[in-house]
């Protein structure tokens, strides 16, 4: 495939889901994916992806400290990563025809902050608004697979849990929740992606939606 076609606007792809789906798994072969494709790819991830954001981060996911986070101040600490990751990172890479690889964007402030944590769907909107103007993912792929299998697969790898794996069951089933509502609202978007089974299996079906994504001129 011809490089300078898709040289003319950077697009912006977003993976999603429940902890232990295999975002972080498969983030890099969809970048290997696109990069054997002539495309030139920024891989990100959020919270983070700039050293001030990624302090951030760790102020998010910290599971020692004694002192409570207020919800709101999750929520607001998110954005404030979001719009540094955004003017550093993510604007500059699509105004120069990059595309954009991004493990978690907004839609999981909608699922964790949103669904999990139940704060009110308009005020994570008007932050959205308020941080990206008009900038979404041009495409979501949502890696979706029951929780006991995707726990099950984070045990095995035996890495200490942060301050959101340390929530209780409930929480993460309305994560789940709501990122399937989400998708289901906006299908032309995310693309629920069955996330059991074997990666050769899962790796066959972010190839077909991303070679979808790549016949349809930006
Ligand atoms: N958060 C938030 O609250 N609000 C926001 O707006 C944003 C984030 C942006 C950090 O995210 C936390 O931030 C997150 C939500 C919150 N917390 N949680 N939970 P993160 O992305 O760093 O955290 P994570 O979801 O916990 O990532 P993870 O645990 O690393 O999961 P993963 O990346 O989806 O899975 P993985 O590491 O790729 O795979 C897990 C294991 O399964 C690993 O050993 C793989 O080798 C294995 N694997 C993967 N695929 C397969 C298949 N197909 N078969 C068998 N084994 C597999």
């Amino acid at each position: 495939m011809e490089r300078s076609r898709f040289q003319e606007k950077g697009r912006f792809i977003t993976l999603e889901g429940g902890e232990g789906v295999g975002k972080t798994t498969n983030m890099a072969w969809v970048c290997d994916w696109l990069s054997a494709r002539g495309i030139e790819v920024v891989r990100t991830r959020e919270p983070g992806g700039t050293p001030r954001a990624e302090a951030i981060r760790e102020l998010l996911l910290d599971p020692t400290s004694d002192e409570p986070l207020d919800d709101d101040a999750e929520l607001l600490l998110v954005f404030a990563a979001r719009a540094q990751h955004l003017a550093q990172v993510i604007r500059p890479a699509l105004a120069r025809g990059a595309w954009v690889v991004c493990d978690r964007f907004t839609d999981a402030t909608f699922a964790y902050q949103g669904g999990g944590r139940g704060l009110p769907v308009e005020r994570i909107a008007t932050l959205e608004n308020f941080v990206q103007g008009e900038l979404r993912p041009d495409l979501t792929l949502l890696l979706d697979m029951p929780l006991a299998a995707a726990r099950q697969r984070l045990a095995a790898r035996g890495s200490a849990p942060d301050r959101f794996e340390r929530e209780r069951e409930a929480f993460f089933t309305r994560v789940r929740k709501a990122y399937l509502a989400q998708a289901a609202a906006a299908p032309e978007r995310i693309a629920v992606i069955d996330a059991a089974g074997a990666l050769d299996e899962v790796q066959a079906r972010l190839a077909q939606r991303l070679s979808t994504l790549l016949e349809t001129p930006s």
